[in-house]
């Protein structure tokens, strides 16, 4: 164990330890691999589809082998100061719809998941994420998910290199393919059919981990806790703050508040969020089905991004706002654009540096997430072994009134962090937390005012992991995405103001799909603009369920 791991605290409640040997790696601890294919497969003889899986089971990456890998890396990459040459993994983890579960099982056995999304699927729940309804966007028009398309199972296949991940991919069909005597592309073989698959990648260079509008992804995640030993402070999440700062019993870091595990992993040992105490959880309950014990849900959902339209935006609005206000005279669309999702692209918080991007901030390990919205920021004490650079960047004001971040800004839609919600005090939120894991399709468009003849076809395959299904995933989409008012309204003399839908993932079926977002200009001043719907779409998606290894075993493959 690293001695980062964390220090004895007094009055810290003691942690579960974790199943690690039966969790699947990409849900607690993150692939975090350059390269992922998506293989989505439709099931079409159930017991060709067993004899598969208890074949497969065994190449499952767990959350030990990846924590191992974790670990590794940093501590090589630390003691060398770059990179550790060659130093490389490939992971495969799989995932299963409600369909593919009851080919596997019986629909008795699918009956027993409390959740009816999961149930239903998410082409069912489309409207209630506020799809659209014409063709683009559409589940009709999706590439897979929809009716016809719909997958029993997900495979993702992730490695730090290209071919080793192209190999990986090949080893797994030809495996089906003897086993079904037919290639997984032939609709008329039975076994398994691949319907679709697609490849993830993080863009190469300057660009790494950035998406497609220009913004450094995968910052902020919440600090899942747990132990993954019997080891007092052997956590799953290391804990960086001095046990001296009172942040250190609800932070692992600056700005990653602590969420207990029942709400990314399904389980009576994982106990939950409290809606009053950040500290304390409350107990879980049993698993319906029981052998759901130690899985997650998995929400996929393909967003094709229009970068042009993103940029044209900014650009023309940039203008417009300008010259309509003094105190916009110098706004340019980068300023605008870091507004409207609350970053600026290279990841520095709008909350810290409002007027200009700060590479050197986004750079700073622990900076470039530090800032709450409600209240200023303190400085957080760490552990010595860590503190150094110090944080000496600006901190964060206190913003209740949304003037440095909008209350519509994406980070701040979908993380309110310490601003009091409709649903109460900050306490309430951390139980609407997930874990992404999403990565880019599509080839980064270098020029986005000039796009050419260029199709588009580029975006987010997003992932999410969580415990319920209705109440993260779709929670965050119907309730705070979009809706124009929730989490947070502005407040002003003059009457509340909306403060709009969530400007990337949003949805709004009807009105020509547009909407809204505000950007309050001064104390008195709003500025409400309408928003094209077609930047962020979806075009694929699906509710998944990633099994223990235990459950793959036992239940689906036996
Ligand atoms: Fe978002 N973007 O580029 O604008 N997201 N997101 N997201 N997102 C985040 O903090 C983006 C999507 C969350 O804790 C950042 O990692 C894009 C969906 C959450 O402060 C950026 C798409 C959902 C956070 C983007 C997209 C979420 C977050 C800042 C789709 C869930 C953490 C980097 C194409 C329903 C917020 C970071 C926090 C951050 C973008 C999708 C949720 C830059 C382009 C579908 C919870």
């Amino acid at each position: 164990m690293s001695p980062e791991q964390g220090t004895s605290l007094v009055g810290a409640p003691e942690e579960p330890i974790l199943d690690v040997t039966d969790i699947q790696g990409n849900v607690l601890v993150g692939f975090n691999k350059d390269h992922q294919a998506f293989l989505f497969f439709e099931i079409t003889d159930a017991l060709i589809a067993k004899r598969w899986l208890q074949l497969l089971a065994p190449h499952i990456a767990t959350v030990d082998e990846t924590l191992a890998f974790r670990r590794l890396f940093r501590a090589m990459r630390s003691r060398r100061k770059q990179e550790p040459f060659g130093l490389i993994a490939t992971w495969t983890n799989i995932a299963f719809t409600s369909t593919g579960i009851e080919k596997l099982t019986s629909l008795d056995e699918v009956n027993k998941f409390t959740s009816d999304a999961f149930k239903l699927g998410m082409a069912a729940r489309a409207s209630l994420l506020g799809d659209p309804t014409d063709k683009q966007g559409n589940p009709q028009g999706w590439v897979v998910g929809a009716a016809g398309t719909t997958p029993d199972l997900l495979l993702i296949v992730a490695s730090d290199k290209r071919n080793a991940l192209r190999t990986e991919v090949r080893r797994i069909k030809n495996e089906i393919a003897s086993i079904q005597g037919g290639p997984v592309e032939r609709a008329k073989t039975r076994g398994l059919r691949l319907i679709y698959a697609e490849e993830g990648e993080n863009p190469p260079g300057k660009l790494s981990g950035h998406e497609h509008f220009g913004f450094k992804d995968g910052i902020s995640q919440p600090g899942i806790r747990g132990r993954v030993s019997s080891a007092p402070l052997d956590f799953l999440t290391p804990r960086l703050i001095d046990s001296q700062d009172p942040l250190a019993l609800t932070h692992a870091q600056p700005g990653q508040p602590l969420v207990w595990p029942g709400e990314f992993i399904v389980g009576e040992k994982y106990p939950v969020q409290d809606d009053f105490d950040v500290i304390h959880p409350q107990p879980n309950v049993a698993p319906q089905p029981a052998w759901a014990a130690n899985g997650s849900f998995l929400v996929f959902r393909r967003l094709r991004q229009d970068v042009a339209a993103f940029w044209r935006f900014m650009h023309d609005e940039a203008k417009v706002l300008a010259s309509k206000y003094q105190a916009l005279r110098d706004l340019t669309a980068e300023r605008l654009a870091a507004s409207i999702v609350g970053r600026w692209p290279s990841g520095a918080p709008v909350m810290r540096t409002p007027l200009r991007d700060s590479t050197s901030l986004a750079a700073h390990k622990f900076a470039v997430n530090n800032f709450q919205f409600t209240n200023a920021t303190s400085p957080v004490r760490l552990i010595p072994s860590v503190a150094n650079p110090p944080d000496d960047f600006p901190p964060a004001p206190a913003d209740p009134d949304g003037l440095r971040c909008p209350f519509s800004a994406h980070i701040r839609k979908v993380n309110p962090r310490d601003d009091t919600t409709e649903l109460g005090g900050p306490e309430r939120t951390l139980s609407k937390r997930i874990v992404r894991r999403g990565l880019p399709f599509g080839k980064v468009l270098t020029s986005p005012l000039r796009p050419g003849r260029d199709k588009g076809n580029r975006g987010l395959l997003f992932v999410g992991y969580q415990a319920s299904i209705e109440s993260q995933f779709e929670f965050l989409m119907t309730d705070w995405a979009d809706s124009t008012v929730n989490p947070h309204s502005y407040l002003s003399q003059t009457g509340d103001q909306a403060a709009g839908h969530d400007p990337i993932i949003g949805q709004q079926p009807t009105n020509n799909r547009q909407r809204i977002f505000t950007l309050r200009v001064d104390p008195r001043t709003f500025e409400t603009m309408a928003l094209p719907g077609n930047w962020v779409l979806p075009t694929g998606g699906g509710y998944f369920f990633a099994p223990s290894i235990t459950a793959l075993k036992t239940v689906l493959a036996a």
